[in-house]
C-alpha cells in the first residue's frame, strides 16, 4: 500500500460504517448498495494527508475501474474527487483484492463509453444526473504496475 499517513475515518456514519464492514469482511458483508456491487478505495486528504476511505459503485472493465463523483446528485462534487485529483494513486479493494492503482480524470468519447457502464452497474446514475445541476465527473483508475 503505497498510501502512507494516519487513518481518518469518514464523519458520515453510513460511509464509515460500510468501509469498516467491507474490510472486516473482504466485502462478503458491506459488498452492496441496494444490491449492487461496490468497491473501498482509499485515498489522501488534500489538506490534511490523511487516509481517507470510501465506498463507491463498482464499475470495472478488464481489470480497469471507473469512479462516478455523483454524490447522489447533490449539487457539489464530494470531497474524495477532489482529494482524489490533488493525490491520484489510491488503493482500490475489491471484495479480499487490494491494489495500488492511480486515477485520471476521462472526458468526451471515453467518459460517454464508462456513463454506459456506470449506468448498467448502477441506475440510480441518470437520476442523479438528472438533478445535480453540475456536470458529474468520472475518473478511471488503472493498476500501478
Ligand atoms: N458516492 C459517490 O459519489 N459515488 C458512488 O458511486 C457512491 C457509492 C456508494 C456506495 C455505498 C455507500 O455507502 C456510499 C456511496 N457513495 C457514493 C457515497 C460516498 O461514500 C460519500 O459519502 C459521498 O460521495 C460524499 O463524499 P465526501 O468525500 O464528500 O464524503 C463526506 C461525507 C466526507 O467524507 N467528508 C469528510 C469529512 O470528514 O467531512 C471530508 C474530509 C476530507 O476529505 N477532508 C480533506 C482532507 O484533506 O482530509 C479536505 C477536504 C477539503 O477540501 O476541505
Amino acid at each position: 500500500m503505497p498510501l502512507n499517513g494516519g487513518y481518518e475515518p469518514s464523519r458520515n456514519d453510513r460511509t464509515r460504517e460500510q468501509v469498516e464492514l467491507y474490510e472486516a469482511t473482504n466485502g462478503v458483508e458491506g459488498g452492496t448498495l441496494n444490491g449492487k456491487p461496490v468497491i473501498v478505495l482509499a485515498f489522501k486528504g488534500a489538506k490534511s494527508g490523511k487516509i481517507r476511505k470510501t465506498p463507491l459503485m463498482r464499475i470495472e472493465r478488464n481489470g480497469t475501474y471507473a469512479v462516478v463523483a455523483s454524490n447522489a446528485g447533490a449539487p457539489t462534487h464530494p470531497f474524495w474527487y477532489h482529494n482524489i485529483v490533488a493525490n491520484p494513486i489510491v488503493e482500490l479493494q475489491d471484495g479480499a483484492v487490494k491494489q495500488d492503482m492511480r486515477a485520471s480524470e476521462v472526458f468526451g468519447e471515453e467518459k460517454n463509453e464508462w456513463w454506459k457502464r456506470a449506468d448498467a452497474a448502477y441506475s440510480e446514475f441518470p437520476a442523479y444526473r438528472a438533478r445535480a445541476g453540475r456536470e458529474i465527473l468520472v475518473l478511471v483508475i488503472k493498476p500501478l504496475a
